[in-house]
C-alpha cells in the first residue's frame, strides 16, 4: 500500500515538472514591416534603425532611451523600400508598442513615427485539473 502511494506521488511531481519547464516556455514573435526613409529626410539610405518597444505608449513618446530595444542589425535599404523585421521572444497575452527611429551616417536621429500597439496571442492554457474526484 505505502508503495502504491509513493507511486502516485512520483508521478504527480514527474507531471508537475513537466508543466513548470513546459509552461514558461511559449512566447511570441511579431514581424514588423515599414517604409524605409532616407539618410536627409526621404531621399537616400539611413545608416541604422532603433527599435524600442513598451507596454506603455507613453513611454516611447516621452522616455524612449528607457525603452526596451535599440540599434537592430538590420541595414537599410534605400527609401521607400518595404523593410521588415521579427522580434522574438515576446510576452504572451500582453499589450506592447512598438516604434522605429532611422538614423543616418553622421549619428542625427529622426523622430519618432507612429507607434504600432499590439495584443500577442494569449498562448497561456488553463492549468489542469488534479482534484477531480466523486462527492461522496
Ligand atoms: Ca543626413
Amino acid at each position: 500500500m505505502k508503495k502504491a502511494i509513493w507511486i502516485v506521488v512520483a508521478l504527480i511531481a514527474v507531471v508537475l515538472l513537466l508543466l513548470y519547464f513546459t509552461g514558461d516556455a511559449q512566447t511570441a514573435s511579431v514581424n514588423l514591416i515599414w517604409t524605409a526613409v532616407g539618410d536627409d529626410g526621404n531621399i537616400g539610405t539611413a545608416a541604422h534603425y532603433d527599435l524600442r518597444r513598451s507596454t506603455d505608449s507613453l513611454q516611447l513618446l516621452n522616455s524612449w532611451n528607457s525603452c526596451e530595444g535599440g540599434i537592430i542589425t538590420l541595414i537599410p535599404s534605400i527609401s521607400g523600400t518595404t523593410e521588415n523585421w521579427t522580434i522574438n521572444n515576446l510576452p504572451t497575452n500582453t499589450k506592447i508598442f512598438f516604434s522605429v527611429k532611422a538614423i543616418d551616417e553622421a549619428g542625427n536621429i529622426g523622430d519618432i513615427g507612429n507607434i504600432l500597439g499590439i495584443t500577442t496571442p494569449d498562448f497561456d492554457k488553463p492549468a489542469p485539473i488534479l482534484d477531480l474526484r466523486p462527492q461522496l
